[in-house]
């Protein structure tokens, strides 16, 4: 597993929230971190202000190679993250998986590539996690679980044992998901809901326990 020790810099896409909390992460893992690059007109607070803006996506890829520098993606919302690291992976640029040191990755876990493991999050064995997902602050996914690509789960969400998520999924701050549920792509499970049932592909979900909100999008 990349534990984020490349040798490489990392340059991290997205200037926000999101990218901030990954700049702590490869921070506290001793990792040089080159600057963020996104939309000059992004707002910057605090921690991001730290490094420097190398400009525009498209700046940047003229300007860099692929095997010069190591990726990581800052970029909150799934379906975008998704597509940048799909574009840039497409074009050969590297996204180590990432974990924070006070984390716990149990044995037999698979990482996709730019999976990120937050402060304090942990998994059990046997899961699979698929590439550029989020596993957020404190949350934890239990054995033999498996998350698809491009999925964020929120801070403090439990996903019980033997859970099966598919892709572009967002599990909301806070939501727990029963033992061996199975929840369909890009649905939503609002914060604090408790899943006790499926969810089909595209649901938005809320409650205890949590029912439909809106019809499928699928
Ligand atoms: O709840 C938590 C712990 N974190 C939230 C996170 C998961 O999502 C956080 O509180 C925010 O709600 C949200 O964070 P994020 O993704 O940083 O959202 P926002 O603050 O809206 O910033 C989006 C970032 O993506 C900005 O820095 C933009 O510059 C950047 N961005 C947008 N489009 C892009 C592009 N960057 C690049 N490189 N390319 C793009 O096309």
């Amino acid at each position: 597993m990349e534990d984020g020790t490349s040798s490489r810099d990392f340059v991290i896409l997205g200037g926000g929230g999101h990218a901030k909390v990954l700049l702590s992460l490869l921070r506290s893992r001793g990792c040089s971190v080159r600057g963020w690059v996104g939309p000059a007109d992004t707002a910057l607070t605090g921690l991001m202000s730290t490094i420097p803006h190398i400009g525009p996506d498209h700046d940047f890829r003229a300007g860099t190679s692929p095997d010069s520098v190591d990726l990581a993606l800052g970029l909150g919302a799934n379906e975008r993250r998704l597509a940048l690291y799909a574009d840039l992976s497409d074009a050969g640029y590297r996204f180590p998986a990432v974990q924070h040191p006070a984390s716990h990755v149990a044995h037999g876990v698979a990482l996709g590539d730019g999976v990120q493991i937050m402060a304090g999050a942990v998994i059990q064995p046997d899961c699979e996690i698929g590439d550029a997902t989020v596993i957020n602050t404190g949350s934890s996914v239990d054995h033999d679980s498996r998350i698809g690509a491009g999925c964020h789960l929120a801070p403090g969400s439990t996903v019980c044992g033997g859970v099966d998520i598919g892709r572009a999924v967002l599990i909301g701050a806070g939501a727990t998901l029963i033992p061996g549920v199975r929840i369909g792509d890009r649905a939503v499970v609002a914060a604090g809901a408790v899943v006790t049932r499926d969810v089909e592909a595209g649901a938005n979900v809320a409650g205890v326990p949590a029912r439909a909100l809106s019809s499928p999008t699928a």
